[in-house]
């Protein structure tokens, strides 16, 4: 079993329902084991125009490779609704592993850390939630660092 850390996102059809089916989802994926959940967050979209996003960081134990869980997250947001189209789209649901133990992958369709981590506070204060104050990603980068230089403006605890 490893630790990983997925980032959920919202903006579409009720957004926290959305994460609440997620989170269930992910627990009942074969040899996996949800371990917390952080709190939600809401804040605007990065891209002008859409609505408010909802989102939070999930802990999960697992045995499925990087590339198993990959798939297995894009099932589910594909059961949840999720269309994919355009890039950045608003959407009922995305899942991106944010941390994948303590491994760097850089595959065509898997980059770990994922790579818009350190300038997004909706991923790192929910993410902060659910390790301790020392962690250091597997690239090196220290989550005390990233948040000192990405402030709390613009989220909204729920
Ligand atoms: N991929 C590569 N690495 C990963 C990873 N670590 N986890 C590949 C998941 N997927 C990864 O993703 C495109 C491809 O990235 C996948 O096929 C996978 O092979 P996608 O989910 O299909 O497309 P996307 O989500 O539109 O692109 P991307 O770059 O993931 O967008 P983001 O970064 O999720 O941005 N504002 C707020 N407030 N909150 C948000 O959550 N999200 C976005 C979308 C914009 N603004 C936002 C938010
Ligand atoms: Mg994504």
């Amino acid at each position: 079993m490893v630790r990983v850390h997925i980032g959920l996102g919202s903006n579409l059809d009720s957004p926290q329902r959305q994460l609440r089916d997620a989170l269930q989802a992910m627990a009942e994926l074969p040899d996996t084991r949800l371990v917390e959940a952080s709190s939600f967050y809401t804040s605007d979209s990065l891209l002008p125009g859409q609505p408010r996003y909802t989102n939070a960081v999930a802990a999960l134990d697992t045995e499925l490779a990087p590339l198993t869980l990959l798939d297995a997250l894009q099932a589910i947001e594909s059961d949840q609704g999720r269309e994919r189209g355009e890039r950045w789209g608003p959407r009922t649901l995305d899942l991106d592993i944010i941390t994948y133990a303590d491994r760097v992958i850089d595959e065509p369709r898997l980059k770990v850390p994922h790579y818009h981590l350190h300038a997004r506070a909706f991923v790192l204060y929910p993410l902060a939630e659910l390790v301790d104050e020392a962690f250091v990603l597997a690239d090196g980068r220290s989550l005390r660092a990233l948040l000192a230089a990405c402030p709390f403006v613009g989220l909204e605890k729920l």
